[in-house]
């Protein structure tokens, strides 16, 4: 089994933060879910969720997939700043549905604050990876000292953080363009400052990567079907998240499949265009596919297939 294989390097668990838009595309629900069976299987420790994009129905879908995976405990976290707050979207309705407890967007705490517990408790070296808009990642890098740790947020993170991943850019030309990067403001200048500050090595998976490796579906079982059915993507998606977080989980380039691309990146806070100058060593590091696309396919299908119908 996948995750067998991977724990078999493994002393324990590593600690892992999961960052998500949950905004209009369906992907995400993937991405949630595998990260929540590698959870299961003791390959990582889920430590919080942080939602970026808040809609009608985040906290509450959010929350249903994991009481799926029986992960109800993990705390989910907002960013109070999200744009176009309230939103709706019905693959967020559908899998609320599912949820009856009671949890609304306004009983979540600051996504950053939560990150910021998460790290200051941890005993070892987090992965932070997030899938959606950069924000979260941001507030917690500028972050102040405050009554969770005395250490301000690029101190907490160099002390607590062994990598930042990030589903963002476009890394297979100068100054690409890719949509979290460069939505609205608050994201464009959150890119723009992580790639500036970020003091713990910083790996993108870019648009390039995903965009021509479609998975999930309606006919996957439980939630993750619901939620793609409700989507209107009977046939599944592009792979952009669910492969961002297979990559974090896994913790290794080549065994995911990759060739790491180091150097130095940066983000246009005006534009959201992203450029990166290679070299050997550097700070940032985009990710290539190694493998044919129908490795990083049959991987993420066969993971998403392991649960058993839960509807
Ligand atoms: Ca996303």
């Amino acid at each position: 089994m996948f995750f067998d294989d991977l724990k078999a390097g493994r002393e324990k668990p590593v600690p892992l933060i999961f960052g998500t838009d949950w905004w209009t595309d369906c992907d995400d629900v993937a991405a949630l879910h595998i990260l929540l069976k590698a959870h299961n299987s003791g390959l990582i420790d889920l430590k919080a969720i942080g939602v970026n994009s808040v809609m009608r129905h985040s906290a509450p879908s959010v929350k249903a997939v994991c009481e799926e995976q029986g992960l109800s405990q993990i705390p989910i976290g907002l960013d109070s700043k999200a744009k176009r707050r309230g939103a709706f979207c019905l693959y967020q309705k559908t899998l609320a549905s599912y949820y009856k407890s009671g949890l609304t967007n306004e009983s979540c705490p600051e996504a950053y604050k939560l990150y910021r517990k998460a790290l200051a408790e941890a005993d070892d070296k987090c992965v932070i990876v997030d899938v959606g808009f950069p924000q979260i990642v941001a507030e917690l890098l500028r972050s102040e000292p405050d009554e969770i740790s005395g250490l301000d947020g690029l101190r907490l993170t160099e002390s607590k953080v062994r990598e930042i991943v990030l589903m963002g850019g476009r890394w297979d030309k100068q100054e690409g363009r890719e949509y979290n990067f460069f939505a609205y403001k608050l994201n464009r200048e959150a890119a723009a400052y992580i790639c500036e500050t970020c003091p713990v090595p910083l790996t993108f998976l870019g648009y390039e990567v995903g965009k021509d490796i479609v998975t999930g579906g309606k006919d996957v079982p439980g939630l993750v079907g619901a939620a793609y059915e409700a989507h209107l993507s009977p046939r599944g998606r592009p792979s952009w998240d669910p492969m961002t977080a297979l990559y974090a989980l896994t913790g290794d380039a080549e065994t995911a499949g990759y060739k790491k691309v180091y150097g130095q990146a940066s983000v246009d806070p005006a534009t959201g265009k992203n450029s990166f100058v290679p070299r050997e060593g550097g700070p940032h590091a985009y990710l290539v596919k190694e493998k044919e696309d129908a490795f990083y396919k049959e991987q993420i299908d066969a993971i998403l297939r392991m649960t058993e119908a839960k509807r």
